[in-house]
């Protein structure tokens, strides 16, 4: 078994391989976070160049994703560490208007995988819904992500609103065009830019 049939089972958009592949190599022993960051998000991310570039086409991007959460799905329990106490309570989701789940449903994996509580709100939600949630939930932080640059700027909104609310709670965002500057210019306690630098974040924002 070669690893990188796992790249090209994403990047083709071929579910079962994908799955057969994530199969054999966890039966050899490979951790599935060398699986995940040095194939999987590595075969989404030259879709998405290719996307950009008009050599791939929204349905490749559909094809790749579905692979990408078939292969996911049998990782995500393996994910899981030995945490017995909770660490705290995180409301995660993706913002208003934007679609885009797979990197924040890796980042809500790794979280709970760590100790968290992860109330997992789905994708498209607006400000009053991350309220809801964290006031309901009694969350400590409320986790955005966002994949456009066109959903992004509706993170500012949230924040405010939260803050408006006055809500005790953390706010931590990240996803593909969001970075530290742009994280701090709209007030939130923090940024990180992938799944496993999330969990770092939320511990410190926990402690902090
Ligand atoms: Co979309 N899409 N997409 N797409 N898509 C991008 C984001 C894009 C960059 C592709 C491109 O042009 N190269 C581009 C955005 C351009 C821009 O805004 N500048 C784009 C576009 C344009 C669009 C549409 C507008 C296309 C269209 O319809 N014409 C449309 C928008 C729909 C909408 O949301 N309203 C659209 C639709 C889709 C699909 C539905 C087809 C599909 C999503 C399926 C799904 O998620 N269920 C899709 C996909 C798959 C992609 C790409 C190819 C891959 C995204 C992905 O899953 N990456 C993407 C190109 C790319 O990112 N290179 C693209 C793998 C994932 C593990 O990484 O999500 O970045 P990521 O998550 C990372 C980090 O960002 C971080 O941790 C994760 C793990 O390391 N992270 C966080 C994420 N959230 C975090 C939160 C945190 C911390 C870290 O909180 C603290």
């Amino acid at each position: 078994m070669e690893l990188t049939q796992l790249y090209e089972a994403i990047l083709n958009g071929k579910l079962e391989e994908a799955v057969a592949v994530t199969n054999e190599a966890l039966a050899a022993g490979i951790a599935p976070q060398t699986l995940i960051n040095d194939y999987m998000i590595k075969g989404m991310e030259e879709i998405g160049a290719r996307f950009e570039h008009g050599k791939a086409f929204v349905p490749n991007l559909l094809m790749s994703a579905r692979a990408m959460k078939g292969s996911l799905d049998i990782l995500k329990p393996l994910l899981k560490g030995d945490t017995s106490a909770t660490l705290g309570k995180i409301v995660i989701g993706t913002v208003k208007g934007d679609l885009h789940d797979i990197g924040k449903n890796l980042v809500a994996s790794m979280l709970e995988g760590c100790g968290f509580e992860v109330v997992n709100l789905g994708v498209d939600i607006a400000a009053e819904r991350f309220i809801e949630a964290a006031r309901d939930e009694k969350a400590d932080i409320i986790c955005m992500s966002a994949l456009l640059t066109t959903t992004m700027t509706y993170m500012k909104e949230v924040i405010e609103a939260v803050r408006k609310a006055g809500l005790n709670v953390k706010i931590m965002v990240g996803g593909a065009p969001v970075n530290e500057a742009f994280a701090r210019s709209i007030g939130a306690d923090g940024y990180s830019s992938n799944a496993n630098a999330a969990v770092v974040l939320a511990k410190s924002l926990i402690q902090a």
